[in-house]
């Protein structure tokens, strides 16, 4: 067992994770509770978690000049981490003194020093902005701050809005995990509090029980849309949706041409002559009657050529060492050519492993289909919040979603919706069809996927210019009318 794992464990023991009904500082109500108070009881404990919050900090590389734990549960522990690394710490007051300098912070504080917050538990994120604000009216820069545990609420994207890049040691995903798997709460508990956490993210959009299909709720928080250029460059955003998120802004298309043709020759021709429009191209290899080993090579040629990546809808969906198997060797041997793959979220995430260890030292990356476009699709619901999880837990390699609109705020992932036609509802075989204004404006997913759209047009270069720009237009619209 870890070390983050048995620590989960101990704060079970010591009440500091209780599961009932509580209500947040917000005044909401929650199915779990993290009161890490009684901590202060628990010298042991304390140390470990210091010891946590020092080594994610020396890993994610920080550089700082001071320290402050928000008042009062995390004060003690920066404390022992200033203490045993001797650095220089300061305390933010609650409450201004009623006599002498009246400061709001003790400790010494120069102009334009950066200080590092540590808190021990985030919801919204506003505790840590209140104390963040209060370190700048002292001339205080604030870039970075720790937090042990993160109840996925929303506080990473809030801060990140505010410029404070937050780095959770422990997501409320993973105490549900470990306590589930240890048998101190069952299947039930865990996922009405994981429902509960999806539901009140204040920073994402929900996810409706019904139909799976997500309705852009108004956030708690306002959120201000960013553009493919600014996510292009976020911290841990995953290089190829960094890359490809540089490529859309460049060619000003979030148009996937799904490629869905049955010859060689016609996919290659396709390739090239759309190649100016897209900013990905989705092939199904396993539908060409005449596959050779050069296919692979040849669409890498056109692909540099025109600036577009490749993404094979393989839609994986086995164990991880099949999977591994399926993805770098067979008659395809996808892995070498196709940038992009896909995977159902189904075998758990073994699938995840499988593919990553062929994939992540190639540079590829792969996305979790999280919804489909065809009717009575089972990937709705609990399903869908459980494909988000599994990425969020490997977002090293995941780099988004195949999904109906934005199934996440989390602005590193890439949504990428299929079932797009600007005319036809359906096609008789029960795929389910949406406009790209709709897809990319109303419900905030970032790529259309098109196929018989364009393919099936008189003059599939036309067709691909008119869904390029109606996407764009959706886009440069989504972006204006969050700026209002
Ligand atoms: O849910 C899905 C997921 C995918 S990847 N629904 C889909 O239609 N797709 C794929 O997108 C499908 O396999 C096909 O290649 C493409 C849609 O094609 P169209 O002709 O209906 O636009």
């Amino acid at each position: 067992m870890d070390n983050v794992d048995s620590l989960i464990l101990k704060l079970h023991d010591v009440n500091a994770v209780k599961f009932g009904e509580y209500k947040l500082k917000s005044g909401m109500m929650t199915p779990i509770y993290i009161d890490l108070r009684v901590l202060v009881s628990y010298p042991a404990l304390m140390n470990q978690i210091a010891s946590l919050i020092y080594q994610k900090l020396q890993d994610e590389g920080l550089q700082f000049d001071s320290v402050c734990g928000v008042p009062y549960t995390a004060l003690p522990l920066a404390t022992i981490i200033c203490s045993k690394h001797e650095l220089p710490m300061l305390i933010r007051r609650k409450e201004a003194k009623e006599y002498g300098t009246k400061r709001m912070v003790e400790g010494n504080c120069r102009d334009g020093d950066i200080c590092l917050i540590i808190e021990d538990t985030v919801t919204s994120g506003t505790s840590i902005l209140e104390t963040a604000e209060v370190l700048y009216k002292e001339g205080l820069k604030v870039s970075d701050s720790v937090v042990l545990m993160d109840r996925e609420q929303g506080g990473v994207e809030m801060l990140a809005s505010k410029g404070i890049r937050l780095h959770p040691i422990i997501s409320m995903f993973k105490v549900l995990n470990v306590l589930q798997a240890a048998g101190r709460i069952d299947t039930q508990m865990a996922q009405n509090v994981h429902k509960f956490i999806m539901e009140n993210n204040t920073f994402r959009y929900n996810i409706e029980n019904g139909n799976g299909v997500p309705v852009p709720k108004k956030p708690c928080i306002e959120h201000t849309e960013m553009s493919y250029a600014k996510r292009a460059k976020l911290p841990k955003i995953h290089p190829l949706a960094s890359k490809l998120m540089n490529i859309m802004e460049e060619k000003q298309s979030n148009l996937c041409v799904s490629a869905d043709v049955t010859s060689s020759e016609e996919l290659l021709e396709l390739a090239d002559s759309l190649g100016s429009k897209i900013c990905l191209l989705k092939t199904h290899v396993d539908i060409l009657k005449d596959y050779t080993s050069e296919i692979g090579q040849k669409l890498q040629a056109v692909a540099e050529k025109h600036n577009f990546l490749i993404f094979e809808d393989r839609k994986f969906a086995d164990i991880g060492n099949t999977v591994k198997h399926q993805y770098e060797g067979g008659l395809y041997q996808i892995s070498s050519w196709s940038h992009i793959v896909n995977a159902h979220a189904v075998p758990g995430p073994g699938v995840v492993k499988g593919l990553n260890a062929v994939g992540r030292p190639l540079g590829r990356g792969c996305l979790l289909i999280a919804q489909m476009s065809s009717q009575g699709s089972l990937a709705t619901g609990e399903y869908t919040q459980a494909t988000l999880r599994m990425a969020e837990e490997h977002s090293d390699f995941v780099m988004g979603f195949i999904c109906g609109g934005k199934i996440t705020m989390r602005p590193e992932f890439i949504h990428m919706t299929p079932g797009v036609q600007l005319q036809t509802p359906g096609d008789g075989l029960g795929q389910q069809y949406s406009t790209p204004e709709e897809v990319i404006k109303n419900k905030g997913s970032d790529v259309i996927i098109v196929g018989r759209g364009i393919l099936e047009a008189p003059d599939r270069l036309k067709a691909a210019e008119a869904y390029r720009k109606s996407g764009w237009d959706g886009y440069t619209q989504r972006l204006a009318l969050s700026q209002q």
